[in-house]
């Protein structure tokens, strides 16, 4: 990518609509713009953050009438001139007018080159421009809340924090090699542990959240699973609000596992109704099978239903039931468990499920305490919010990566390995946290991030 060329795009989305916006950015952009206007010939002598009424002409003829939005360099989105005109909406006019300009010296922008420029004139951090994608992309309350924090600059601060931190030990470090008297050196070790361990208690926090930053973004997969017949896609259906996945009695309905997102009290639920786990009789039903223990493993929480009425205790489903209880076990999954169908069950029995979360799925009895529970499972404070938390997977790896060089520098600084091995750890700690934020980089990292943006971003 050529930093100096000027980029166009239709920033607003195609389709009917009262106004477009085409957004320019680059050395070039009021020239380019100039080209195209009746009445505005020297764009670089208005004010900025100035609008502008003119008119766009192809050939004489008018293409529409505009308003013009003027912001210099440096004082803009992206740090370069950036011209925007607010044209008639729909495809036809919008779409002419980005020809015009693209004529006229400007290339189309790449998905997300907007805000890359911004990033690399720096206007913003990588983990700021990562939260650009993640606010125009939010479902919800808190995925959206988080996202404004990490463009706020929380989790870059935070990360600052911590590379200020390495920074200090390291200086402390490089000050005690010169100490002689073995007293002051023995003091200024056990100092030094210290704060190395502080780092790493931080690093370890970060972590931590980071699972949860993630789910707040991508969503928190929950899995509904159990027996065939068991009421799963009832209760699904109730979740999603919508009669979306198909419910007999026969078992063995459900052959292909759905998935529909919800939120629950501002968070973003993927949740996935699944095949009944049984032995598959016949192809559709095994493959569908296997399905549902692929969702298994990638769920973080599986809602596990139980069928409960009379009828379903006279057959041999109890020890079938163990059977793959015991084997989902080992996958060591989050679990809530639903009885279902109480509805069947007789009022003197009923007193075997008390105090467990018993559903009627028919009529939708329990699934509020449903929806509680899973919300209480995904433990978010609002507290967690307001701090900087990673939101995805990339900081998390490269998080992970800094605290791995924070412990090999605890252990060969406590086994007295040499100074250049804890000096190179340190240094190994400080680059991971530089790229989080976008210190250190390269081209494909960037493309990578910026390539998830849409066109016009
Ligand atoms: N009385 C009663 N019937 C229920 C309840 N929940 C589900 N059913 C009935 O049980 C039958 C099976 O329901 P489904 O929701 O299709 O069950 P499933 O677990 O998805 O079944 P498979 O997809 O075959 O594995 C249907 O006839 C439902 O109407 C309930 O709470 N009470
Ligand atoms: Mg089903």
């Amino acid at each position: 990518m050529m930093i100096d060329d000027t980029i166009a795009a239709i920033s607003t989305a195609l389709g009917l609509a009262g106004i477009s916006i085409i957004r320019i950015s680059g050395k070039n952009a009021f020239q380019t713009v100039e080209k195209i206007l009746q009445n505005h010939k020297n764009l670089s002598a208005l004010k900025t953050h100035t609008i502008h009424y003119d008119k766009i002409i192809n050939h004489k003829k008018i293409v529409d009438n505009v308003l013009i939005s003027i912001f210099k360099e440096p004082h803009s989105y992206t740090g370069e001139n950036v011209v925007e005109i607010s044209c008639h909406g729909g495809s036809y006019v919008t779409q002419n007018i980005l020809k015009l300009i693209l004529q006229n010296g400007a290339r189309l922008a790449q998905p997300g080159e907007f805000t890359k420029k911004a990033f690399l004139n720096g206007k913003l951090d990588l983990t700021e421009a990562e939260a650009v994608i993640d606010i125009i992309s939010a479902k919800t309350k808190h995925s959206h809340e988080s996202a404004i924090n990490q463009l706020e600059g929380k989790l870059s601060k935070k990360i600052n924090e911590i590379l200020k931190k390495i920074k200090d030990v390291r200086i402390q470090f490089e000050l005690n090699i010169d100490f002689f008297e073995e007293d002051i050196q023995k003091k200024e070790e056990s100092i030094i542990l210290e704060n190395l361990y502080q780092i790493k208690s931080e690093l370890d926090d970060l972590i931590d959240k980071g699972e949860k930053g993630i789910f707040l973004q991508q969503g928190f997969t929950v899995a509904i699973v159990g027996e065939p017949n068991a009421g799963k896609s009832s209760i699904f259906n109730k979740l999603v609000e919508n009669e979306r996945s198909i419910v007999t009695e026969i078992p063995g309905t459900t052959t292909d596992y759905i998935e529909e997102d919800i939120a629950l009290d501002g968070y973003l639920i993927k949740i996935f109704d699944t095949a009944g786990l049984t032995k598959g009789k016949t192809l559709v039903e095994s493959i569908g099978i296997e399905r549902s223990y692929d969702i298994i493993d990638k769920a973080n929480l599986l809602l596990w239903v139980h069928d409960i009425s009379e009828q379903s205790r006279t057959t041999s489903k109890g020890r079938l039931n163990k059977n793959i209880r015991d084997e989902i076990k080992v996958k060591n999954k989050d679990l809530i468990e639903i009885y279902n169908k109480i509805d069947l069950v007789s009022v003197d029995k009923r007193k075997e499920y008390e105090g467990k979360l018993t559903t009627n799925a028919l009529t939708g009895e329990g699934i509020d305490k449903v929806k509680q529970n899973i919300v209480k499972k995904i433990g978010i404070s609002e507290l967690d919010l307001s701090a900087g938390l990673i939101s995805n997977t990339r900081q998390l790896a490269i998080v992970n990566i800094s605290r791995n060089s924070i412990n090999k520098a605890i252990s060969s600084y406590k086994n007295k390995l040499g100074y250049e091995f804890t000096a190179f750890d340190l240094q190994q700690a400080s680059e991971s946290l530089e790229e989080v934020v976008g210190k250190i980089t390269n081209e494909d990292m960037l493309n990578t991030i910026f390539n998830r943006f849409c066109i016009g971003k």
